[in-house]
């Protein structure tokens, strides 16, 4: 056996069959980089197909048939894909893969994870699950095109589910093992004085995303389970009796419930949002504390405002559910609850703001995506309550309002959190640094074009336009 063989092994072995939680780290970091991209460019295309309806998409269009006209079936794809892809292939395994795996170990002093080939396990998972879901666009079918909420019926009747659903048995697989690690990691593995109260925030912030994954995702991996079945074995379990699709009666036992899965969908993905918000807070603090050379303000109201917060989040998933008829008393307890978890909102991003107040700043690259997460973050919470609100969201459920409101929490919010960890962490990682000239490049023309997306959707929503329409409605 020649040296070089045995050198192979080694790489393999360090690289990509690891169980370092910093090379576990990097892996999820590059694979989830990677997805943003793809989750990026079929939003492109969408944008495209709306701006230029029916006429041929440019660079792609051969993708989707002989004139390179998107389809309307297509178009779904595009839509139910992109969600998909940047939340659960996207910003999950970037907030809490990459940042999660590499940083907490190293801020609360343990030599690792807890269980290091779970950690390898939760990452393989993810890869296999990601393999999967990219597979479905050049399955026959082709990917889903249910929107990616996959609400029955349409999501059992229609094409392109099934390898969506099996895909998200291996994510949430992932996500189980990744955050029984975060969490053991963190209640055994402190090193001795680091005491609770103690924890930097992005440890806390780390520690109440993985309870969250840990409780919401399970009802979510059965419920795709059952559907799963309801697609390929014949059951019901979302399926109603007498169901009439296209003037015929479906052939099924029926006697399931559609609003069952909606129930189950939204008691994870309602957490799901502060999944990927929690993160992107920690790391917006460490890039404050750091760039204002001071310690954060109100350290102690901060922990307490993301516990209270992480509570909070498993009982108000049906305010995605008023207009399913579910009744007045249903409705005033799920508004209720939803307006309460906008408090410790408001004081985590108070404390971070207030931190910011008699500072010496530093406007680094870091510093200026944390900044810039602060009020975007703000108008994706705040334009978040008139959906809160029963009455109020009867006339702007599934209208550009609420693309734009969730939008200003995950794409200007999370992920400019996320930008400001790896310009931040990136000299800490490396050992060197990046241009400060490039990164301002990258933030101010991503600063003003992310508003010049997002802001007109409020204005288009309002006026009544409808999200997932192919042509806009026009
Ligand atoms: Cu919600």
């Amino acid at each position: 056996m020649s040296s070089n063989t045995h050198h192979d092994e080694s790489f393999y072995r360090k690289y990509i069959w690891s169980t370092d939680h910093k090379i576990i780290g990097l892996q999820y970091g590059f694979t989830a980089l990677f997805f943003l991209l793809v989750g990026f460019t079929l939003m492109m295309i969408m944008r495209w197909q709306l701006a230029y309806p029916e006429s041929p998409v440019p660079l792609v269009g051969s993708f989707f048939g002989e004139d390179g006209i998107l389809l309307p079936e297509i178009y779904n794809s595009l839509g139910a894909m992109h969600g998909t892809i940047m939340i659960f292939l996207g910003i999950v395994p970037l907030a809490v893969g990459a940042f999660g795996n590499y940083l907490v170990p190293l801020q609360i002093g343990a030599p690792d994870m807890a269980f290091p080939k779970l950690n390898a396990a939760s990452y393989w998972s993810y890869f296999v699950g990601g393999i999967i879901m990219m597979s479905s666009f050049f399955t026959a079918e082709g990917a889903a095109r249910s929107g990616w909420t996959s609400y029955p019926p349409l999501s059992v009747i229609e094409v392109g589910q099934t390898l969506w659903l099996i895909g998200m048995i291996f994510l949430i697989t992932s996500s189980l093992l990744g955050s029984i690690n975060i969490i053991t990691t963190i209640v055994q593995l402190r090193a001795p004085g680091m005491s609770w109260m103690r924890l930097p925030f992005f440890v806390w912030s780390q520690f109440v995303t993985s309870f969250l994954l840990v409780l919401a995702f399970p009802p979510l991996e059965a419920a795709a389970v059952l559907q799963l079945m309801d697609r390929v074995a014949g059951t019901s379990f979302f399926l109603p009796s007498g169901l009439v699709v296209s003037g015929e009666i479906l052939n099924v036992s029926g006697g399931g419930s559609p609003l069952l899965w909606q129930h189950l969908f939204w008691f994870l993905a309602h957490p799901e949002v502060y999944v990927l918000i929690l993160p992107a807070m920690g790391i917006v603090s460490e890039v404050i504390a750091n760039n204002t050379r001071k310690p954060l303000w109100g350290y102690k109201s901060l922990v307490f405002a993301v516990v209270f917060l992480g509570f909070m989040s498993f009982i108000v998933w049906a305010h995605h559910m008023f207009i399913t008829g579910m009744g007045t008393a249903m409705s005033a307890f799920f508004q209720t609850t939803t307006m309460i978890i906008s408090i410790p909102s408001v004081i985590i991003l108070s404390a971070l703001f207030i931190s910011l107040w008699g500072a010496s700043i530093r406007f680094n690259t870091p510093m200026l995506f944390a900044l810039a997460f602060l009020p975007m973050f703000g108008i994706g919470g705040l334009t978040g309550l008139p959906l809160g609100l029963a009455a109020a969201d009867i006339y702007l459920h599934d209208t550009y309002y609420v693309i734009g409101h969730f939008h200003y929490v995950v794409a200007p919010g999370t992920i400019f959190g996320l930008f400001a960890g790896i310009y931040y962490w990136y000299p800490k990682m490396t050992g060197r640094k990046m241009s400060e000239a490039i990164g301002k490049l990258h933030f101010w023309p991503s600063f003003l074009f992310m508003n010049g997306v997002f802001m007109p959707m409020f204005i288009q929503g309002l006026a009544g336009v409808s999200r997932r329409l192919w042509d806009g409605g026009l």
